[in-house]
C-alpha cells in the first residue's frame, strides 16, 4: 500500500512564490508516489478575522490554483478542511492532551501575537488543529516550508503523548522540506519570510501577479552595496534571488555558481525575472481556464471531502474508543 502524504495551505491572501517553492511545487510532483491529501485549511484562516464573502471566493480560487499547479483530482484528494468535521472534532480531543506551555513556546504564535491588536484563542490553538489535520489521516509524510518545522515537531509530540497516555493510535508523521526554496524571503526585506499577510507592494510575488509587475518587483528587490555576485560574501537579498532562480530552474549548485559568479546585479535580476515569468505564465493560463468553470472546481472539492471522510471517521472512532468516550458500537 502507498504511504500517505498530507499538506495544507490557508486561503488567506494570494498564494506567493514562497508557498509555491516551499510546498506547492512538491505537492504535484510527489502525488503519484503517495496516497495524497491536500487541504485548503479554512479553519486555520479564521484564527485571524477574514471577510466572510471574500473567504468563500478565496477558497474556490485557491482550489483553482492548486489544480492549475498540477494537482490531479483523479489521484489526489483536494479537500476543504471545514467540509470534513472530523478535523475540528479531533482538534478538541488533542487540545485536551496538549500542555499549554508547548503552545506558548511556538515562535509563530509569539510573532503573530506581538503584532496583533487582540489575540484570539484560535491563534494559540492553531498548531493543535494542524496536528489534527495530519494525524486524522495517519499521514506518513508532510511536505512543508521551513517555517512549519516547529509545528510538525509539536504534531509528533502530541501524537506520542496520546499514544503513550491512551493507546497506540497515531502514525508518526515525517517532515519533508525542499532542498532549495524551503524559506523564501521578502523581496523588500530579505531578513523576513515572504508572507501573504505582509503588506507592501514589493514584498511578495503572487502566483497571479501580472507578468510585467513580477519583472518590476524583481528588478527593485533589495540587494546590497556590492555591484556583482560574489558567492563568498553575498548578502541575504542576493542569496534569496539565487535561491528563487535555483528553485524554479532546478539547476545544480555548480551550474548556479558558474552562471552567476561575477554577474552584475542588474543582469542577475533579469535572469531571475525571466525564470519566474516563464514558469508562472503557463500556470496563470491554466488557472484562467480552470476557474472559468467554477462548478467544476466545486465538484472536485465535493469529491475530495467524500473520498477522505471514511479515513477521518475511522481515526476519530479509534480516538474516542481509546479515550473512553461513548461510541455506538
Ligand atoms: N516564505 C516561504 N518560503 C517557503 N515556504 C513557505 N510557506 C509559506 N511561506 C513560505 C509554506 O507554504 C505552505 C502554505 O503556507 P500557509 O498558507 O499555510 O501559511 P503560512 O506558512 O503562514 O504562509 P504565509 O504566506 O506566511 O501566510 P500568512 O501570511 O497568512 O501567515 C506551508 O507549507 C508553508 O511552510
Amino acid at each position: 500500500m502507498k504511504k500517505r502524504v498530507l499538506s495544507g495551505i490557508q486561503p488567506t491572501g494570494s498564494p506567493h512564490i514562497g508557498n509555491y517553492l516551499g510546498a506547492l511545487k512538491n505537492w504535484a510532483k510527489i502525488q503519484y508516489d503517495y496516497d495524497s491529501i491536500y487541504c485548503i485549511v479554512d479553519l486555520h484562516a479564521i484564527t485571524v478575522y477574514q471577510d466572510p464573502a471574500e473567504l468563500k471566493s478565496k477558497i474556490l480560487e485557491l482550489a483553482g490554483m492548486l489544480l492549475a499547479l498540477g494537482i490531479d483530482p483523479k489521484h489526489s484528494s483536494l479537500v476543504v478542511q471545514s467540509m470534513v468535521p472530523q478535523h475540528a472534532e479531533l482538534a478538541w480531543m488533542l487540545t485536551c492532551v496538549t500542555p499549554l506551555g508547548w503552545l506558548e513556546r511556538m515562535t509563530q504564535f509569539k510573532a503573530k501575537s506581538e503584532t496583533a491588536d487582540s489575540i484570539g484563542d484560535g491563534l494559540l490553538q492553531y498548531p493543535v488543529l494542524m496536528a489534527a489535520d495530519i494525524l486524522l489521516y495517519q499521514a506518513h509524510v508532510v511536505p512543508v516550508g521551513d517555517d512549519q518545522t516547529q509545528h510538525l515537531e509539536l504534531a509528533r509530540d502530541i501524537a506520542q503523548r496520546f499514544n503513550s497516555l491512551y493507546a497506540d493510535t497515531f502514525t508518526m508523521p515525517e517532515t519533508r522540506l525542499p532542498t532549495v526554496g524551503a524559506r523564501i524571503m521578502g523581496l523588500d526585506d530579505p531578513e523576513k519570510k515572504m508572507s501573504k499577510s505582509t503588506t507592501g507592494a514589493g514584498h511578495a510575488i503572487s502566483l497571479l501577479d501580472d507578468l510585467k509587475v513580477i519583472q518590476k518587483k524583481i528588478m527593485r528587490a533589495t540587494t546590497d552595496s556590492s555591484p556583482e555576485v560574489n558567492f563568498e560574501t553575498m548578502g541575504a537579498g542576493v542569496k534569496n534571488l539565487l535561491s528563487i532562480y535555483q528553485a524554479f530552474t532546478e539547476v545544480s549548485d555548480d551550474a548556479l555558481r558558474n552562471e552567476f559568479s561575477g554577474l552584475r546585479y542588474g543582469d542577475l535580476k533579469k535572469k531571475v525575472a525571466e525564470a519566474v515569468v516563464s514558469a508562472l505564465e503557463p500556470i496563470q493560463a491554466r488557472y484562467r481556464e480552470i476557474t472559468s468553470d467554477r462548478s467544476y472546481v466545486a465538484k472536485v472539492l465535493e469529491n475530495g471531502a467524500e473520498r477522505v471522510t471514511p479515513a477521518a471517521a475511522d481515526t476519530v472512532e479509534k480516538v474516542k474508543r481509546a479515550m473512553g468516550l461513548y461510541t455506538r458500537n
